[in-house]
Formats: C-alpha cells, sequence, structure tokens
C-alpha cells in the first residue's frame, strides 16, 4: 500500500469578527461559544481530526487569551489526539509588524511548515458551522494536478460581495480559470445564472508551490497579503489552482435535509439563526451524528435539571438545547439554546434566545429573541427584547430584531 501523504493543517484563527460585536468584544470569533457547549474553532478542528489529521497549528491574533484557553483545555493535550494542536500567536518574526492579511500569517509560519515537512499544506477558516472531509478534497487535489485547491460552495449571485468567486474552466471542471476576490458584481454560474461558485475560504496546496507563492507575495507591491484576494488568483493565473466541490461530496452519517450545510456565522443575524437551525424538528445541521462528530470538552459537569415544583411554577424547555449543569426550575424556555451552567428561576420565560455559560435569569424575568453573553444577570422582573427602546436605552445592541447583552452585564427591573 502507498505510504499516505504528509500533511499539516493550519487553522487560520486570527479573525477580529468586528460584525459579531459585542459577541467579540473580548474575545477573537473562533473563540465565540456556539450551540450550547462549543467554540466556534471547534468546528474545524473537529473536521481536520475527522479527516484524520494530527499535525494541527492555529495562527491566533487579536484577542487570543480566551481562544488560547479554550485550545489548550480541549485540544492541546487531547486524548483525542496523538499528535498536537499549536496555538501559534502572531510572530513579529519576519520585522516588526503583526500579520497584515492571512496569508503574511501562514508566511510567517514557514518555520514551522519548514520543521514538519508536509507534502502538502491545508488551509482552513475558522469561522463556519460545517462538516467537511479535507481528505476527500486532497484526494481531487492529488488527482487534478493542481498546485493549489480552494473548496467551494454554491451561493446566491447577490452575495458576491462576501465571498471569493470562482470561475471554473468549462474544459476541464476542476480546475479555475478565474478567481476575483468579494466583486461587487458579478455573473452567475453558466446554466444557474442565479448562483455564484463561492470560495469558502479552505485551500490545499503543494508545500513547495506555497512557498513560492508566499515569497512572492511578501516581495510584492500592491498586494493585500490575503489568502483569498492574492493567493488564490496567484495560482489561478498560472492556470495552477483546482477547485473542489463541496455540494458534491458526502460526508459518513450525514443525510439528504442535512447535507451540504455550511454557515458563516459572522453577523448577528447569521449567528442567530445558524443556533435555530440546530433547534429545528429535522436540524439542516445536525449535531447528534456521531458518525462525524463535533469534538469539546465543557468540564466536569452535572447533568441538566428540570424542577417543576407548585402548580404554577412550570419548570420545562420545549424544542430547545439545554447544556450539562444547568438548572431550569420553576421557569420556562422555549425555543431557546441554553449553554453550561445557566440557571432560570420560577415565573421567568425565555423565547428565541441562545444563553451563553452561567446567565442567570431570576424569578419572574423575561427574554424574548436576545443572545446573552457569558454571566448576564437578569435580577428579579427584568426583561430583555421585550422592549426594544428600553434596550437600547440601556446600551444593549439590537441588530435585525435581536437584542444582545454583552458579558457580566447585570440586569436591572
Ligand atoms: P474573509 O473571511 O473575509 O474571506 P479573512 O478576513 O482573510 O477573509 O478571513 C479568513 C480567515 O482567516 C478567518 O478564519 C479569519 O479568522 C482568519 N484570519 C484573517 N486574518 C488573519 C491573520 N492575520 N492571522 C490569522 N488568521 C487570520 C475569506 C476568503 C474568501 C472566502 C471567504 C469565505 O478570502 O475568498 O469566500 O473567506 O467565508
Ligand atoms: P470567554 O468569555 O470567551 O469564555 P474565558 O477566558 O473566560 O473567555 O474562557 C475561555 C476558555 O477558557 C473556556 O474554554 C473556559 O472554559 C476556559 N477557562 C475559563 N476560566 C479558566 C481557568 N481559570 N482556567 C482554565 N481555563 C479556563
Amino acid at each position: 500500500m502507498a505510504k499516505s501523504p504528509k500533511v499539516l493543517a493550519i487553522v487560520l484563527a486570527g479573525g477580529e469578527g468586528t460584525r459579531l460585536m459585542p459577541l467579540t468584544r473580548d474575545r477573537a470569533k473562533p473563540a465565540v461559544p456556539f450551540g450550547g457547549v462549543y467554540r466556534l474553532v471547534d468546528f474545524p478542528l473537529s473536521n481536520l481530526v475527522n479527516s484524520g489529521y494530527s499535525q494541527i497549528v492555529v495562527l491566533t491574533q487579536y484577542k487570543s487569551h480566551s481562544l488560547d484557553r479554550h485550545i489548550s483545555k480541549v485540544w492541546r493535550f487531547s486524548p483525542l489526539l496523538d499528535a498536537y494542536v499549536s496555538p501559534v500567536p502572531a510572530q513579529q518574526r519576519l520585522g516588526k509588524h503583526w500579520y497584515l492579511g492571512s496569508a503574511d500569517a501562514v508566511y510567517q509560519t514557514i518555520n514551522i511548515i519548514e520543521d514538519t515537512e508536509p507534502d502538502y499544506v491545508v488551509i482552513v477558516g475558522a469561522d463556519h458551522v460545517y462538516r467537511m472531509d479535507f481528505n476527500q478534497m486532497l484526494q481531487q487535489h492529488i488527482k487534478s494536478g493542481a498546485s493549489f485547491t480552494v473548496a467551494g460552495i454554491r451561493q446566491p449571485v447577490e452575495s458576491s460581495n462576501q465571498f471569493g468567486v470562482i470561475d471554473v474552466d468549462p474544459n476541464h471542471p476542476h480546475m479555475i480559470r478565474g478567481f476575483k476576490e468579494k466583486p461587487q458584481a458579478t455573473q452567475g454560474i453558466p446554466g444557474s445564472p442565479n448562483e455564484i461558485l463561492a470560495s469558502m475560504g479552505n485551500y490545499i496546496a503543494n508545500t513547495d508551490a506555497l512557498f513560492n507563492a508566499l515569497a512572492e507575495d511578501e516581495k510584492a507591491e500592491n498586494t493585500k497579503h490575503d489568502m483569498g484576494g492574492d493567493i488564490a488568483p496567484y495560482f489561478s493565473q498560472r492556470h495552477e489552482a483546482g477547485v473542489y466541490d463541496f455540494g458534491e461530496n458526502e460526508i459518513p452519517g450525514v443525510t439528504e435535509y442535512d447535507h451540504a450545510y455550511w454557515r458563516d456565522v459572522g453577523t448577528i443575524r447569521q449567528f442567530y439563526d445558524a443556533h435555530m437551525d440546530l433547534i429545528e424538528y429535522r436540524p439542516p445541521f445536525n449535531l447528534y451524528n456521531q458518525d462525524w462528530p463535533i469534538y469539546t470538552l465543557s468540564g466536569n459537569l452535572p447533568p441538566a435539571k428540570f424542577v417543576h415544583s407548585e402548580n404554577d411554577r412550570i419548570g420545562r424547555a420545549t424544542d430547545s438545547i439545554i447544556s450539562p449543569g444547568v438548572i431550569v426550575s420553576g421557569g420556562d424556555v422555549q425555543h431557546s439554546v441554553l449553554s453550561t451552567n445557566v440557571r432560570i428561576n420560577s415565573w421567568s420565560h425565555v423565547v428565541d434566545s441562545i444563553l451563553f455559560d452561567g446567565v442567570i435569569v431570576g424569578r419572574r424575568a423575561r427574554v424574548c429573541k436576545a443572545i446573552l453573553d457569558k454571566n448576564v444577570i437578569l435580577e428579579e422582573n427584568a426583561t430583555v427584547g421585550i422592549d426594544h427602546e428600553h434596550d437600547l436605552e440601556r446600551g444593549f445592541t439590537i441588530k435585525d430584531g435581536i437584542t444582545v447583552v454583552p458579558k457580566r452585564t447585570v440586569v436591572r427591573d
């Protein structure tokens, strides 16, 4: 049997996530909690581990404290792995600047790549919720003969300014003819004019070719040192870029209704909607698929508990995801995601909301269509998301009708 190729995986986890404020006020976007017990970075890391890769570096930059702690706690010495996940902070190795763009971040870790001597480098973002088998992408990369392969997914044509747009070569359907980063307008796919093939921000490169591209980019003028803006076009101009169509793949345990799920959770609306997807009767993203598990560790927590004490004290949760350590005591939770250690007290109501770790909802308090960050406390009778003017007066953020309350806020009646 042929020796399997050596792969080093790089997770780009330096994103600032300004559109997710205030959730990214104190933490990098990949460290933002998701789905009750996870952080966003757990999704790409689980995908890499499930793909069979165990040498992984995570490039961090802004507000990386919470991210580093999470990676150390869950991944670095994890029993899940026989190798390593190392967080690598901005290096300033090659001059007195932090990473300029994502390509510069990779360039500054060239010494790590050299030490590892991989045949291929898999480079992935850390901002999306999805399941993907990078090994399938690698097989196609090898077969196509490309030096660099970009993963693509169909998206509405009017969203072209948010994505790298891939123009597939009609004569070689696995090769890219052109790549434009976030064009204001573009044409749709031939035969499907309302869709573009968008880059998912996931790449596979032959190590040598990547070194050459990064070295040239580092010297070039007129570059933002960006993987999507500069490196992908570099390869497509040389006719060396391949494309892997994510929608064509199959992942173990993924069924027809949750096939090819990939969500950018870069805005409050998208973040909220992706949570609501998890709650669906037939979730388009199924956390309970153990054939391709999403890993995390949330500590040694007791099971969730529901206390239904007297006649008028309903202690229940319906259409909801409830994490370990939660106690719902005499309060009513509907269509919500509760993270670890949340407390729901008597006569309170929580509807259509996302509560992060350690939130306390006091007696008779009400929460509607809101995201409450870690350790927010609602005192007795307090409300969030009921009166938007009142929410704004108290300095909460409202985006698309969703009220967001920052970490550790005490909300009074
Ligand atoms: P964006 O997400 O807008 O588009 P970028 O801001 O470079 O591109 O972020 C890509 C990834 O790199 C994110 O995971 C981010 O956290 C990380 N990152 C950014 N700067 C970094 C740095 N200096 N150091 C470390 N990590 C950094 C990209 C592609 C598009 C593609 C979309 C898909 O450029 O072509 O369509 O992703 O969402
Ligand atoms: P955030 O507000 O993003 O949760 P934290 O730094 O509090 O920021 O938490 C980040 C990660 O660090 C989480 O995985 C959390 O469980 C873990 N963590 C928090 N406090 C500690 C601690 N004292 N020691 C080790 N890990 C911790």
